[in-house]
């Protein structure tokens, strides 16, 4: 019996975690591609807010440093994130910087930053 409380009290928490994730929070900041571009090619936004993703088939959105944006290169950033090509998705800005990504492809000109404040 105690086992089985357990049990159901573990199914409540890990169910109710996994809903809260696929619940953005607001959908205010988009980012689309347009033509060779990411628009807007610098989103503002404030920390905690879910960003989208939406790309078209020929793009891609890859989270570099900014050594590698300045560079112009798409060596991923280490646990940075990753958007295949064509793919819809979100991220939540948790950290207070600036987030720079490319689009391998597109490089040198397709590029854009996310500044959180
Ligand atoms: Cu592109």
């Amino acid at each position: 019996m105690k086992n089985q409380i357990l049990i159901a009290s573990l199914m409540l928490v890990f169910f109710s975690c996994s809903k809260e994730s696929n619940e953005p929070s607001n959908t205010e900041n988009i980012i689309r591609t347009s033509g060779l571009n990411f628009v807007p090619s610098t989103l503002n936004c404030n920390i905690g807010d879910t960003i989208f993703f939406e790309l078209g088939g020929t793009h891609n959105a890859i989270e570099v440093s900014e050594e590698t944006y300045n560079s112009s290169s798409s060596t991923p950033l280490e646990n940075g994130f990753i958007f295949d090509f064509g793919s819809s998705g979100y991220i939540v800005a948790n950290e207070l910087k600036t987030y720079y990504y490319v689009c391998t492809p597109h490089l040198p000109n397709m590029k854009a930053r996310i500044v959180v404040n």
